[in-house]
């Protein structure tokens, strides 16, 4: 892209390009489209909840209220994140195994344009579903096309993140360059390993289930119609069994980013390159032990529950693996605090309350309290905005220069860096207290007692803070890129680290 932006190409050749590195540049645009957009929903859902009542009336009604949730949600998680993470693999992946482009451009294209039809159907529908389709309301209640238009775009999203698997798998283990051991290459090219491994063994699985509720819809099965003599907790199996690993695919790209800034800005190499991969490893395969942690309510019977607690449990050395060696690679460094550094500095921060609450809600007396309560919102936002986000904010400033040319705006990231840090926590750690104090999950509305009220409003301040980061965000990104200072492009963050020919061009094809 440092050629795009120096010399300008017509948009046509971009959007019909199979080059690795304008696929994932039209994935990072997209994903940053879809966080701005899904930002305005939760914008909108704090603004309601502010006061009580009437009082506020942005959002008319409550089942105008459920969609908007339904569709910030689904966005944030399959229109943000993931998207995201495919588009800096698709730019890095192939640089750092030394191959020219992914092992099969035209699939890697065609793996990305189903996300704006995907994109499309999940906008468009606008369902009320909540982002896990549960039966029976989804299959007995919930309003059509709308939720038809959820299930197919989530099984086109779906499809497209296989796709995408494949070819970073074969990428990386088929055309990774024969002089470069795989313990040799970059901890980011083992996340994304490991995830589109882990994409592969969840995601069939609720694609099955996407059919079967769509069959049920029709009224030609009844798998998870109690009417029919199906089983609602089925699906919840099922939907689980794929979605808690993906909240490890979620995370892990993460990670890896935070792997690649930490040592850099600290000046270090990483503490235990080893423990990095072993923890990968570790996570990708406890991550399958431990869906039934979202179900300890449903009436399993004690033992099945022991069992998926001590699961979820094994999961956390898997991380706290992570958190030692991104401290210990610190401890010593030299660290310089700009952008890039401090987002993922904010992000450990965030992801050490995550990490702590989820211990909570894993302990399976205590999630009787927690469970389907605020909690669980501010517990899995810690996570999902607080480390996820800040790593992938931390890393666009991070590649921002090579892939301009120019150098964004310091000050502003900084100032946007606070606003955000301080707004995530407002907004997340008092929607712990809110489901302590009994707030129940997915709410148009709250009784008008204290301390919900206060809590609340805090929250929402929190959120407009954050907003306010996030304007500062995208103006920064805007303007720089139009008018930033020309960036040093042999060390524009002036570490003194070996960077990777991020501006190296292999010829089109
Ligand atoms: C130390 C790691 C973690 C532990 C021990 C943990 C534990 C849990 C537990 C037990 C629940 C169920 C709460 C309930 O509904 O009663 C839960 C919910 C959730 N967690 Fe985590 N979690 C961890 C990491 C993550 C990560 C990394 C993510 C995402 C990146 C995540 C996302 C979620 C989500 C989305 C929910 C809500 C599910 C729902 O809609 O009910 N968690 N977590
Ligand atoms: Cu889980």
């Amino acid at each position: 892209m440092v050629l795009e932006v120096k010399k300008p190409r017509p948009m046509w050749e971009i959007l019909f390009s199979t080059h690795h590195t304008d696929v994932g540049l039209l994935y990072v645009y997209l994903s940053l489209t879809a966080f701005i957009i899904g930002g305005a929903l939760a914008i909108a859902i704090r603004t309601e909840l502010f006061l009580p009542g009437d009082a506020i009336n942005i959002i008319p009604d409550s089942n105008t209220f459920h969609r908007i949730f339904t569709v910030h949600g689904t966005n944030m998680l399959f229109l943000w994140l993931i998207p995201f993470a495919s588009g800096i693999g698709n730019y890095l992946i192939p640089i750092m195994v030394r191959y020219k482009d992914m092992a099969w451009p035209k699939l890697n294209a065609v793996a990305f344009w189903m996300i704006p039809v995907g994109m499309a159907l999940i906008w468009l529908g606008f369902a009320d579903t909540t982002w896990n389709a549960y039966p029976p309301y989804s299959i007995i209640r919930a309003p059509g096309p709308a939720a038809e238009m959820w299930i197919f775009g989530l099984k086109i999203l779906g499809i497209s993140s296989i796709l995408g698997a494949i070819n970073f798998i074969v990428t990386i283990l088929r055309m990774k360059h024969p002089d470069l051991p795989l313990m040799k290459t970059s901890l980011f090219v083992w996340s994304t390993l490991v995830t589109s491994l882990m994409i592969i063994v969840a995601i069939p699985t609720f694609a099955a289930a996407l059919i079967m509720l769509y069959t049920d819809r029709l009224g030609v099965s009844g798998f998870f119609n109690p009417a029919m003599g199906g089983d609602p907790i089925a699906y919840q199996h099922l939907f689980w069994f794929t979605f808690h690993p993906e909240v490890y695919i979620f995370l892990i790209p993460a990670v890896g980013m935070m792997y690649e800034l930490i040592p850099k800005f600290s000046r270090k190499p990483i503490f235990s390159y080893q423990s990095g991969v072993a923890a990968f490893v570790l996570l990708a395969i406890v991550g399958f032990a431990s869906w039934a942690h979202h179900m300890y309510a449903t009436g399993m019977s004690f033992t099945e529950k022991t069992v998926f607690m001590v699961g979820t449990l094994a999961a956390v050395p898997a991380s706290a693996m992570h958190v030692f060696n991104w401290i210990a690679t610190m401890w010593g460094g030299r660290i310089k605090f700009a952008a890039p550094m401090s987002f993922a500095v904010g992000g450990l921060v965030l992801f050490f309350y995550a990490g702590a609450g989820g211990i909570v809600n894993t302990a399976m007396p205590l999630d009787f309290l927690t469970h389907d309560s605020y909690w669980v919102v501010g517990h899995f936002h810690l996570f999902v905005m607080g480390l996820v986000t800040f790593a992938f904010i931390g890393f666009i400033y991070y590649m921002f220069p090579f892939i301009t040319g120019r150098m964004y705006s310091e000050r502003a990231a900084m100032v946007q860096f606070w606003l955000m840090f301080v707004g995530v926590s407002m907004i997340f750690l008092t929607q712990h207290v809110l489901g302590l104090y009994g707030q129940p999950r997915r709410v148009f509305d709250y009784v008008p007692v204290q301390p919900l009220i206060i809590m609340n409003q805090i929250s929402t301040v929190g959120a407009w803070i954050t907003a306010a980061g996030a304007a500062i965000f995208v103006w920064n990104l805007i303007k720089s890129t139009v008018s930033g200072k020309p960036a040093k492009m042999d060390d524009p963050f002036a570490i003194g680290e070996q960077y990777y020919d991020y501006t190296r061009r292999e010829p089109h094809h």
